[in-house]
């Protein structure tokens, strides 16, 4: 099994670190790739950067269907383009928020999230009342760290990740935490040993399900509308996306 994990901002070492996270869980017989856009913001923490990003996500969505990947795991916390990736493979594509708020609701009634910039929070609360999560989750948190210390200033960020966990352990009320960024992927097993809770994370989340999907055999639905895109011109930049033919291209 084949499973390509896309980290949609263009940061390699994050790119790498959401690689390794994916590969010590995953199980003996799946394969991991962990790639990134050639273009875009090289982190996601505004609106502006996850619309960017989210065409990043579709064209390595592409590059995967002419590869066969078994199934996709779009690694950043606003799942940037997740239904649109969805239309083109029958592949199951997994969200790191989805399947983190999935995951955290199997073993707890209420979680917080904790993510890196407060103003990325909306994000998070969109993607909750999307989902139909809002009534799981109490608090959505952010320990105030940019995206990019988490590799940058790795030490001072987990530290302020774990304060931000105790907090909302102490205040919360909560059985979970959700951790909010992909860059935070590694981080769980130290962040569960500080805190004392349950700690859900996303990228091995959604590895998880993506195993157990494609496992069961169940692909993205092609009936209604995740059905394939209907083949038309494109252009400008974009010309390269005209009359796609992703039948072909799928497993079928
Ligand atoms: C993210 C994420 O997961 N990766 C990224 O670049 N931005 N989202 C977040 N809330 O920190």
């Amino acid at each position: 099994m084949h499973i390509r994990v896309i980290n949609p901002n263009t940061t390699a070492d994050m790119t790498a670190t959401i690689g390794e996270a994916a590969r010590d869980i995953a199980a003996p017989g799946t394969r991991i790739t962990a790639t990134q856009p050639a273009h875009g913001p090289v982190s996601i923490e505004s609106h502006f950067d996850e619309a960017i990003s989210a065409v990043g996500v579709l064209e390595e969505v592409l590059a995967g269907e002419r590869e066969r990947v078994d199934a996709y795991v779009i690694a950043c916390f606003g799942d940037p383009g997740l239904q649109a990736a969805r239309e083109l493979t029958r592949a199951p594509v997994v969200g790191i928020a989805e399947a983190a708020f999935h995951m955290a609701s199997l073993i707890s009634t209420r979680f917080s999230i904790v993510t890196t910039l407060g103003r990325t929070g909306i994000i998070a609360e969109h993607l909750l009342d999307q989902y139909g999560f809002r009534h799981h989750c109490r608090r959505v948190r952010a320990a105030e760290i940019p995206v990019l210390d988490l590799e940058e200033n790795a030490d001072a960020a987990l530290d302020r990740v774990i304060a931000e966990c105790r907090r909302a352990k102490e205040e919360d009320n909560i059985g979970a935490i959700v951790l909010g960024c992909g860059g935070m992927a590694k981080l769980t097993g130290q962040i569960r040993d500080a805190v004392g809770l349950p700690v859900v994370e996303g990228v091995t989340a959604a590895v998880k399900l993506a195993e157990a999907l494609a496992g069961l055999g169940l692909e993205t639905s092609k009936y209604g509308d995740l059905a394939f895109p209907r083949p038309k011109p494109f252009s400008g930049r974009y010309e390269h996306l005209s009359h796609l033919d992703l039948q072909d291209g799928s497993k079928g």
